[in-house]
């Protein structure tokens, strides 16, 4: 994969359903990469800019307080997508840096193409025109099942003392498609998308991506 790309840096992405470990793994292959002299950016969406910021508590905050329509909330998730693409990912990339990004064009696809049921090829229309030439060069997809994803993410809420989120307080129903989605999606690009299973140790899993990365990323 990697020689055909010359001195561009790589493009990791995390997906998956909630809970599934997305943020703690990302984390520890930055640590890894780091530790090997790589630079490397951890990024995030919706947000990674001060605008993809701002639009992310509009989108997770409902800091307008007014009902966001299914169709508004593609679109920012797209702009928050567009701002982080145009100014942190591809001048990283292009000066050789890699990019791990928690969640990207995927999440949409999942989301609001399987999860609220916008047609699925206008939700890759607008991803392609959002994210222009940052297709990731490598897709984790962390695969948990619903009660854990939540048992988990419930638990980190009380921690923090947080409420649950707009989508994150969907239904069950709406979350059971967002993870079929996913495994639809990998099966669309087996190039780059690999499935780990999230319900297991996260050290365990750590060591799998950190092996995989070695396999398929490094020249
Ligand atoms: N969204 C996003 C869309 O609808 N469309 C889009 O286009 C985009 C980009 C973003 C929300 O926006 C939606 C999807 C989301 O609902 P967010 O706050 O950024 O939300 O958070 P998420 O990305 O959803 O992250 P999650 O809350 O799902 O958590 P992660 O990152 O998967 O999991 P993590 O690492 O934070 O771990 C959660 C807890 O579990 C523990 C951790 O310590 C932590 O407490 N944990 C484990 N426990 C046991 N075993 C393991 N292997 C564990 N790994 C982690």
């Amino acid at each position: 994969m990697g020689s055909e790309r010359g001195n561009r840096g790589r493009f990791i992405t995390f997906e998956g359903p909630e809970g599934g470990g997305k943020t703690t793994q990302a984390k520890r292959l930055i640590e890894r990469l780091d530790a090997e002299g790589i630079e490397v950016l951890y990024t995030r969406e919706p947000g990674g800019t001060p605008t993809g910021e701002a639009i992310r508590d509009i989108l997770q905050h409902n800091i307008t307080q007014e009902d966001i329509s299914p169709s508004a909330e593609v679109l920012l998730f797209a702009a928050s997508r567009a701002q982080l693409v145009t100014h942190v990912i591809l001048p990283a990339l292009e000066r050789g840096a890699w990019v791990v990004c928690d969640r990207f064009a995927d999440s949409t696809t999942a989301y609001q193409g399987y999860g609220r049921g916008f047609d699925i090829e206008q939700m890759i229309a607008i991803n392609s025109f959002a994210i222009a030439a940052a297709t990731p060069d490598l897709t984790l997809l962390l695969d948990v099942d619903l009660e854990e994803g939540f048992r988990r993410i419930t638990e980190r809420h009380k921690a923090k003392d947080s409420p649950l989120d707009r989508i994150e307080l969907e239904a069950r129903s709406f979350h059971e498609r967002v993870r079929q989605g996913y495994l639809e999606l990998a099966k669309r690009w087996p190039e780059r998308f690999r499935i780990l299973d999230g319900m297991r140790d996260a050290d365990i899993l750590a060591d799998e991506i950190w092996e995989l990365i070695q396999r398929e990323c490094r020249d």
